[in-house]
């Protein structure tokens, strides 16, 4: 039997065949790079993958016993933050620490058809989110005396692209060596009705990055993890592209990740008070004596709704995406052969070959599942994980969508809240409107500083004058 037979035959026993439709039609590299494709597919799990989660729509299982998350609570008395920022500065000072970013997503949500960390963001100067990034790892790199290596994950989809940008901007003047890319895994994309999988062109299988959550394989796969422990890297600070204001080196949440005595330093997380109970964040929760993030899709209504005795949401933490994952958890979880995240569905419009005509189809109506995996879902895998609560406008300022929510104008505007408490802090006099937002538009760059604390009042302005457009 040719190779091309006995990959019919297993094909045929899942369902699949269908994959080899124009087979004949296609020169020899086309099907071969087609044969390379099938075979990287794990045939043998396929079909009951394709029964739980394609197929079927089940809603997600939610644990019955949810309770919300304990956190320590920002500038409360009950621990010592002092005692935490120094020993996650030895960490840093020690070079322990790297960056992660989370960048395998394009910004076609933002109508932007480019790797989402190109987007320019910054609100005066239009820097890109990468740039903005690589001007805070330049700052903490100054600031501690010590490298800040940086782990960068694309997807197939803008992996070259994403090359080509840092190298065009030649690193935005951090170390090459310091930076590595390297693209997370992906998966088939299934007709939502039969579950077979959809062919992109007649030798190409459509696929989607595996969700953030592949990451964890991916840095294993990839080599990162083991470029980490060449560098005795042991604290990796998880962030994801969209979020310009996050505090990518912060040393309280990574003294308290290492040390806290409820944390076993294994993946920590920060949160902010929810701004309601239809905010799009998931939310951390316990079970089973196990903390949780439940994804805001899937946290029943009657929970997002409900209230304590004081008003406040009783599921108050949203989780805003940033992390710190030991190297030696993500070690740990890639020793184990069994080792998988969960599955999480989504419905979506992806374009197809029809089997019969050979012609694309570009649906009107959303006609695939694309299956995700999510990072958080490894949070229960940690023996204790702790949550920090952290400021909304210092470390969450989202660019998902193109106007109204999260969009770039209210991430420009809480760029610019920032910077005027920043400089406020150190007495710079901002203008301020009636309602209290600034009367003018700022941004700080992270090599200028990394904390208020560290702005050199000498090198500032002593005002900014209303309506103006400054960047320091
Ligand atoms: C995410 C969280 C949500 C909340 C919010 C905060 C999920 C499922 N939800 O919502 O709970 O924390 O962020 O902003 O994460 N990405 C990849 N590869 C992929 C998919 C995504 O790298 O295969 C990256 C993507 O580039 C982006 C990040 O992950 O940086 C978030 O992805 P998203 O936009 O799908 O998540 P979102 O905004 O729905």
């Amino acid at each position: 039997m040719s190779r091309i037979d006995q990959l019919r035959s297993r094909l045929e026993a899942v369902g699949q065949s269908h994959l080899l439709t124009f087979a004949s039609d296609l020169s020899e590299s086309e099907l071969a790079a087609l044969v390379v494709q099938v075979e990287a597919i794990d045939l043998h799990q396929l079909p009951a993958l394709i029964d739980r989660y394609v197929r079927s729509e089940a809603p997600a299982s939610v644990p019955n016993d949810l309770e919300p998350a304990p956190y320590y609570a920002r500038n409360a008395r009950d621990w010592d933050a002092r005692h935490y920022r120094a020993l996650g500065e030895d960490l840093l000072e020690a070079g322990r620490v790297a960056c992660f970013t989370v960048a395998g997503g394009q910004g076609s949500r933002l109508g932007y058809e480019g790797p989402k960390g190109c987007y320019p963001t910054a609100p005066v100067s239009g820097k890109s989110l990468f740039q903005i990034f690589a001007e805070k790892i330049r700052g903490a790199e100054r600031t501690y005396g010590a490298d800040v290596p940086w782990y960068v994950m694309t997807s197939p989809i803008n992996h070259d692209e994403t090359r080509r940008y840092f190298a065009r901007w030649d690193y935005f003047d951090l170390d090459p060596q310091n930076i590595m890319f390297f693209t997370q895994g992906t998966m088939p994309s299934f007709d939502k009705v039969s579950g077979r999988i959809l062919l992109a062109e007649k030798g190409t299988i459509a696929t989607n990055p595996d969700g953030h959550g592949g990451a964890l394989r991916a840095l294993h796969v990839s080599g990162a993890l083991a470029d980490m422990k060449r560098r005795g890297i042991e604290v990796l600070s998880y962030f994801q592209v969209d979020n310009p204001n996050v505090n990518i080196t912060d040393p309280v949440f990574i003294g308290l990740h290492a040390a806290a005595p409820d944390s076993s330093g294994e993946m920590s997380s920060k949160m902010v008070p929810k701004t309601g109970p239809d905010e799009k964040v998931g939310v951390f929760c316990r079970s089973g004596g196990k903390l949780h993030v439940i994804e805001y899709s899937d946290l029943p209504s009657s929970l997002a709704q409900a209230r304590d005795a004081n008003g406040q949401l009783r599921f108050l933490a949203g989780s805003i995406a940033i992390h710190l994952l030991s190297v030696s958890f993500v070690d740990k979880v890639n020793a184990d052969p069994s080792f998988a995240l969960p599955w999480h569905r989504a419905v979506k419009k992806v374009p197809y070959i029809d089997l019969q005509t050979g012609q694309r189809v570009d649906p009107k109506e959303p006609n695939a599942v694309k299956l995700e995996r999510f990072v958080f879902d490894a949070i229960p895998l940690a023996r204790s994980s702790i949550v920090l609560e952290t400021d909304r406008v210092e470390e969450f300022a989202p660019v998902k969508n193109a106007t109204g929510v999260d969009s770039i104008e209210t991430s420009r505007q809480l760029q610019t809240e920032k910077a005027a408490r920043w400089l406020e802090a150190v007495g710079v006099k901002v203008p301020r409107r009636a309602d209290g937002r600034p009367d003018c538009v700022l941004e700080l760059s992270g090599v200028t500083a990394i904390e208020p604390e560290r702005l050199d009042r000498q090198s500032l302005p002593q005002s900014i004058d209303p309506g103006s457009v400054v960047a320091i």
